[in-house]
């Protein structure tokens, strides 16, 4: 079956995460995505946190399915060369290196567009150009940091939190993939290609735009009627953590289950809609809170909106989180249990839609990853595994028109 990306060629020229879970994307919606790395080492995270002697780690395999892997010395003459063709002859360049690696080796976005000025160069960096801080190597947590997330995510009598969704990583790598396919279909109408840039801090921030909606409230008003701080607390001038509070107009919180005092995720997310309060009292056997008017409204709820939390788990601690949520679910309240990733991997569901896919690999033996979360009539992204290092450098060198010989000599002038 073609699909939607087909004949999109892409020099993915990334590591660690961000880059890399961007082009992984793209190669699942059918882009020949070819991974350039380093001779004898390839992408750091081949090797970090291994699970098995010499096979490739988790980290890798999960964020590399559905490419190729050429092996290239691109600081050699021969291996800029061989990168020098395979420009010519791409839609796409993906990069994540440290500020001013790329142009260190050769290859500005000036450089680039003279090679192909129909090529797409797209980077990742910590800090967009011109930031004042856009000389620094960025990973994932400094993102959450200098994005906003850490101050506004944990409890207000801790210190801030980094979240573990990859809000910094695997984040920017999508909204690079936006960029990356917006820049495709600018190329059609004007037949030329342009430089797409990603800061994680941007990344992060534009996920954290409610709490900068937040800030200009609290700027105006002096207090987030939404947060646990309100009515009884203290608010100072910048937003507060808010530990499990509802983000919008509707609280809500984790309540313990049952058994939450030897499990540690036995709970639910419990969230009051407000127009959803009368079935909330018929759920939990409270039918004369209906119209009490202590309960009556959100207004009158939010200043014992802790106890009313308290009830709630009195009524969960006889039930499990899956037996509170199928209760629950009948009352259309907006509710999930808390899932661990044990659970997540053996979801018959998430199997089912090809969420969590197992995948064969010849050197680990099978690893489950995670599938295209984006689902499509005409399209059934196929996951396979992950290139071995340098599994296709004959391949796409004789693609290129390399001899054998010459293929031969290039091999010898790299080895490590
Ligand atoms: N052949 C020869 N050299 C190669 C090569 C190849 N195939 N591929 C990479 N290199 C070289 C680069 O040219 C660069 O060399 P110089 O620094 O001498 O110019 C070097 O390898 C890579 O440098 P780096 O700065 O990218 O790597 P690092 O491990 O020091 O930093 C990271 C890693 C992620 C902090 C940095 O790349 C970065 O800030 N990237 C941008 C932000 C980002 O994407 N971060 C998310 C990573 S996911 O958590």
């Amino acid at each position: 079956m073609s699909k939607p990306l087909d004949g999109i060629k892409i020099i993915d020229f990334t590591h660690v995460q961000a880059g890399p879970a961007c082009t992984q994307l793209l190669a699942w919606f059918g882009a020949d995505v070819i991974k350039v790395e380093r001779p004898g080492s390839g992408d750091v995270t081949r090797n970090q946190l291994r699970d098995i002697p010499d096979a490739d780690a988790l980290y890798f395999t999960m964020l590399n399915s559905n490419k190729k892997s050429l092996t290239l010395d691109t600081k050699k003459p021969e291996g800029k060369e061989v990168l020098e063709k395979l420009i010519r002859e791409s839609d796409v360049l993906v990069e994540n290196f440290g500020p001013g690696a790329l142009d260190r080796m050769g290859f500005s976005w000036e450089r680039l567009n003279e090679l192909n000025p129909k090529m797409i160069v797209a980077s990742v960096k910590g800090f967009s150009d011109g930031h004042h801080y856009d000389d620094l190597k960025v990973y994932e947590n400094v993102a959450q940091c200098a994005g906003g997330a850490a101050s506004t995510t944990g409890f207000w009598d801790g210190p801030p939190t980094i979240s573990a969704a990859a809000l910094g990583d695997s984040n920017t790598g999508m909204h690079l993939a936006i960029g990356i396919l917006t820049a495709l279909i600018g190329r059609d109408k004007t037949g030329k290609g342009q430089k797409v840039a990603v800061s994680m801090q941007d990344s992060v921030l534009n996920l954290c735009r409610v709490k900068l909606r937040d800030q200009q409230r609290l700027d105006r008003v002096g207090y987030l009627e939404e947060y646990p701080q309100y009515p009884h607390g203290e608010f100072s001038d910048v937003v507060p953590r808010g530990g499990n509070a509802g983000g919008g107009g509707q609280p809500g919180w984790i309540l313990k289950c049952k058994g939450w005092e030897t499990d540690p995720n036995a709970y639910i997310y419990f969230t009051i809609q407000g127009h959803a309060w009368a079935p909330i009292c018929k759920a939990l056997g409270k039918p004369e809170w209906i119209d009490d008017p202590a309960y009556k409204t959100a207004e009158a709820r939010q200043p014992h909106i802790f106890d009313i939390f308290a009830t709630i788990e009195e009524w969960l601690a006889d039930k499990t989180k899956f037996e509170a949520v199928d209760i629950l679910r009948k009352f259309d309240i907006p509710c999930a249990p808390v899932l661990t990733m044990k659970e997540l991997a053996n979801d018959p569901s998430l199997r089912a839609s090809g969420t969590i896919v197992e995948v064969p690999h010849s050197v680990r033996g099978s690893y489950l990853t995670v599938g295209s979360p984006i689902k499509f009539s005409d399209l059934k992204p196929e996951v396979t595994a992950s290139p071995l290092l340098g599994e296709h450098t004959e391949e796409v060198l004789a693609s290129l028109g390399y001899s054998q010989q010459e293929i031969f000599n290039l091999k010898e002038i790299q080895a490590v």
